[in-house]
């Protein structure tokens, strides 16, 4: 059977960039330093690094951000759409559990997204599992610590593979 290279809001196939967007909550930016018995000694320079290499491997660039603003968040989000971005990684952080707005903002991707946690959050306080993002998430990665996000990224692009595969004429 042959899909439609139409997708429902307009972003062809054909013209998805070959962009995986990285976005990062609140205080990830003081990885490294931020309770390293949790979230490990890498720095959110070295995590940029690592997904910058796993892209380039799959054949694919990164955008690395990250903010400590809700609205930031969402705005990327937004631009990610916009520009037919092959996929999202997110590690919303303390906006997990928190923010429709981030989700109402992923709702409208068409490409795929990862969720990512560096900690085991099921094995951490209640509260933390309960997350918004996954409800428009196509996978979940936790616990891996900061390789979590070269497993995502590996994920992403295999998932994008099997979709242009499915869509070729
Ligand atoms: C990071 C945070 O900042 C927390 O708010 C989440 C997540 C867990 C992480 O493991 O990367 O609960």
């Amino acid at each position: 059977m042959t899909l439609s290279r139409r997708q429902t809001t307009g972003v062809r196939l054909s013209q998805m960039s070959k962009i995986i967007y990285v976005l990062n909550g609140p205080s990830l930016n003081l990885l490294g330093t931020r309770q390293p018995e949790i979230y490990g000694r890498s720095t959110l320079a070295d995590v940029e690094k690592l997904c910058c290499a796993t892209a380039e491997r799959y054949g694919f660039a990164v955008e690395f951000r990250q903010s400590n603003y809700e609205g930031a968040i969402v705005d990327w989000i937004q631009e990610a759409q916009a520009k037919g971005a092959a996929g999202l990684v997110i590690n919303p952080a303390g906006y997990t559990t928190t923010s429709v707005a981030i989700l109402d903002a992923l709702l409208t991707m068409e490409a795929p997204v990862v969720e990512v946690h560096i900690s085991n959050i099921h094995a951490r306080e209640p509260f933390r599992r309960d997350s918004y993002v996954s409800r428009a998430a196509r996978a979940v990665v936790c616990g891996f610590g900061i390789e979590g996000y070269a497993l995502a990224i590996g994920g992403l692009a295999t998932m994008v593979a099997a979709t242009q595969s499915r869509t070729k004429d």
